[in-house]
């Protein structure tokens, strides 16, 4: 099943100047970019991605950490492309991930974790909406697509 997902390239990324980095491992992987735009995200917007964490006493210093720098918002697609970009991800804390995800190669925290990915295709459908108007998703068929999932 052909899934988008959403990735933020959080300020960690910027600061540590890996964007470009994080971004490649995507596209090696073969999932296709649909969409990626900078922004800086506000306290409103956080409350709402973040809402599952508004009882953790961290809740404000994770907000901080996100309004710190602009992010990079990114629309990933793909088949199975939820749990695939989990996965290159990595758990939540960068010293628990293992080495070959992004959080395992470049994190030693459990805040400044480079990247955000949304944890379930219901999820995923919401924060896109959340964060892309419809405009600023493209759909079109990579040229490698065929060979990428020839013998699904
Ligand atoms: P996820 O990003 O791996 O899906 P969530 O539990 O949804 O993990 O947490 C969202 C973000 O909040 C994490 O990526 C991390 O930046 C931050 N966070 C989660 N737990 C902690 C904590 O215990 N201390 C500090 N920050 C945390």
């Amino acid at each position: 099943m052909i899934e988008r997902t959403l990735v933020i390239l959080k300020p960690s990324a910027l600061q540590r100047g890996l964007v470009g980095e994080v971004t490649h491992r995507f596209e090696r992987k073969g999932l296709r970019l649909a969409g990626m735009k900078m922004m800086q995200l506000t306290d409103h917007l956080l409350d709402e991605h973040y809402a599952h964490l508004i009882n953790k006493p961290f809740f404000q210093r994770v907000k901080d950490s996100m309004m710190a720098a602009p992010v990079i918002a990114c629309c990933i697609e793909g088949v199975d492309a939820v749990q695939t970009v989990r996965t290159l991800a990595g758990p939540t804390n960068g010293r628990l991930a293992a080495p070959g995800t992004i959080r395992g190669d470049y994190s030693m925290s459990v805040q400044e974790n480079i990247i955000h990915t949304s944890d379930s295709p219901e999820n995923a459908a919401v924060e896109l909406t959340r964060f892309f108007k419809p405009e600023e998703m493209f759909a079109y068929k990579q040229v490698a697509f065929d060979y990428l999932y020839a013998t699904d």
